[in-house]
C-alpha cells in the first residue's frame, strides 16, 4: 500500500472499501457505475473500473473488458451503454435508443479510454500469460473500434474527429457545449426524467439540456444510424478536446502494445497516419491570444471559449510543443490555485461555474488522474503530485462519491461510485 500522506491503517480500510464497492456494484461479468442512478454498463466507466479490478482479481478486470466488447457494432463502435439486463431506474432505456443489435445499446460511444487501460493492466498484471493472452484476443476488436473513431467520425481526414451527443463527450453538460447545443431542437414529446429521483436536480443538467439530448437520440434512430447520413446532417458536430485527447493517447498506447506483442500491421500502420494528422490539425483548437485549447463547435467554425479541464489533457495526448507543454502546466497551477481542491472541470473564474452541477465545476477522479499522468510524464511532477495529494485528501475527506464539489470538498451525485472506488485502488492507496 503506497499511503502517500495518509497512515496505512486509513489507506487499507479505504482500500477495502473500494473494493467491497466494485463487487457491490458488480452484475457478473460487468460493474454498474452506482446501482439506481446508472444500472447498465458504461464504457469508459467500465474500462476505468477494471484497473480497480486489478488489485483483487485480475480475471475479472479482464473480463469486465470481455464483455464491453461484446457489445461492440458490426462496425467498430463500442456503444457508450449496454443495456444487458433491463432496469427501469434509468432513462432513456434501450427502447428510446433503438438501436436492433444483439446486445441492446445506445447508438453513440464514448471516450475511448479502454487502450490505454488496457495497456495499463498489461504492465501492472501479475499474471503476464493471462494479460497477453486478453490482450491478443481483444486486439483487433480495439484496432476495430480506432478504426471507427478514425473513419466515421473523420472521414474527411481533418485530424479532428466529430462527436454527436455530449453525453458522447462524458462530459454531459460542460459548458463548451453550450452553443452547439442550443442550435438542436427540442423533443416535441413528454417524457419523465429518472435522474432527478435519484440525485438532487440541483446537481444534474437542466431540462432545456435534456430535451436536446434527447432529440438527437430520436434524431439518430430516425436516419437508421446510418454513419454518412448522420455525419452529413447531425445538428449537433462538435471536436471535443476530451475525446481527441483520449483517443490520440489511446491510440498510441495501442500501436505501442502490438509492438510490443507484435500484433501490428497494415490496419495499425494506418492508424500511425492518422495520428500524425491530429498532430498538426490540434492547433486549430488552439487560441493564441488566451493561450488556450478549446472545443469548436463544428458547425459554425466556432471555438467555444470557456475554459475547461479537457484541454488539461492535451499534455496527457502529447499533443502539445514544448512551449503549449509549459503554458497548460501553468493553466493547470492556476486551475488549481482556484479552489480548494483540484481539479475542477470547469475554471472557477469562468462565469459559466456552478462548482455543484456535474460538468460545469465539479471534480472527477479518472480527470485528474490523467492530467496528473501526462504532467508527470512532461516532467511537472510538483503539479502532478499536487493534483495527486487533492485527489487522495477528497476520497478520505468524502469517499467514493460520483464527483466532488472543489470548494468543499464534499461528495455529489451518486454514492458508492465505481470509477472513483478503481482510481483510488489504482492511484491513491
Ligand atoms: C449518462 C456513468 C456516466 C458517465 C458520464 C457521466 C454520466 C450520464 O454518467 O453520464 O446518462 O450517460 O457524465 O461520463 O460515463 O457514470
Amino acid at each position: 500500500v503506497n499511503s502517500g500522506k495518509i497512515d496505512s491503517a486509513t489507506a487499507s480500510s479505504l482500500a477495502d472499501l473500494a473494493t467491497k464497492t466494485l463487487i457491490a456494484n458488480d452484475l457478473g461479468g460487468y460493474t454498474v457505475p452506482t446501482h439506481g442512478l446508472y444500472p447498465f454498463q458504461w464504457n469508459w466507466d467500465s474500462a476505468i473500473t477494471a484497473l480497480g479490478w486489478m488489485k483483487s482479481d485480475e480475471s475479472r478486470a479482464w473480463q469486465e473488458i470481455d464483455v464491453l466488447f461484446s457489445g461492440q457494432w458490426d462496425n467498430g463502435m463500442v456503444p457508450h451503454i449496454l443495456f444487458h439486463k433491463d432496469s427501469d431506474t434509468y432513462f432513456p432505456g434501450p427502447d428510446v435508443w433503438g438501436s436492433d443489435k444483439k446486445i441492446k445499446s445506445t447508438s453513440i460511444s464514448q471516450p475511448p479510454v479502454v487502450a490505454t487501460i488496457m495497456k495499463e493492466m498489461l504492465a501492472s498484471a501479475k499474471d503476464k500469460a493471462l494479460a497477453e493472452h486478453k490482450v491478443k484476443a481483444l486486439f483487433s476488436k480495439v484496432v476495430d473500434y480506432h478504426l471507427w473513431w478514425y473513419n466515421d467520425r473523420d472521414p474527411e481526414k481533418t485530424g479532428l474527429v466529430v462527436t454527436y451527443h455530449p453525453w458522447e463527450s462524458g462530459m454531459d453538460n460542460s459548458p463548451s457545449w453550450d452553443d452547439a447545443l442550443h442550435a438542436v431542437p427540442c423533443v416535441d414529446w413528454e417524457y419523465t426524467r429518472r435522474d432527478t429521483s435519484h440525485v438532487d436536480s440541483s446537481q444534474r443538467p437542466h431540462k432545456s439540456e435534456y430535451d436536446r439530448f434527447l432529440y438527437l437520440v430520436d434524431f439518430f434512430k430516425r436516419n437508421n444510424f446510418d454513419s454518412k447520413v448522420i455525419y452529413e446532417t447531425c445538428p449537433y458536430k462538435v471536436n471535443d478536446l476530451g475525446i481527441i485527447a483520449i483517443l490520440h493517447r489511446a491510440t498510441k498506447d495501442l500501436l505501442k502494445m502490438g509492438e510490443q506483442l507484435g500484433l501490428n500491421d497494415d490496419r495499425t500502420d494506418y492508424l500511425a497516419q492518422r495520428l500524425q494528422i491530429t498532430e498538426q490539425a490540434i492547433n486549430t483548437l488552439w487560441c493564441e491570444q488566451s493561450q488556450y485549447f478549446y472545443c469548436r463547435d463544428v458547425l459554425t467554425n466556432s471555438l467555444a471559449k470557456v475554459k475547461t479541464s479537457a484541454a488539461l489533457l492535451t499534455v496527457y495526448a502529447g499533443l502539445t510543443s514544448d512551449e503549449q507543454t509549459k503554458i497548460i502546466n501553468t493553466a493547470t497551477e492556476d486551475f488549481i490555485e482556484s479552489s480548494q481542491f483540484s481539479v475542477a472541470s470547469t475554471h472557477p473564474k469562468e462565469e459559466k461555474y456552478e462548482p455543484q452541477r456535474y460538468w460545469r465545476g465539479p471534480i472527477w477522479l479518472h480527470i485528474n488522474w490523467m492530467i496528473a499522468i501526462g504532467l508527470k510524464e512532461a516532467g511537472f511532477v510538483t503539479t502532478a503530485n499536487k493534483i495527486q495529494d487533492d485527489t487522495r485528501n477528497l476520497v478520505v475527506k468524502s469517499g467514493y462519491y460520483e464527483y466532488f464539489n472543489p470548494e468543499t470538498g464534499a461528495g455529489c451525485g451518486g454514492k458508492d461510485f465505481s470509477w472513483t472506488a478503481a482510481i483510488a485502488l489504482h492511484w491513491l492507496l
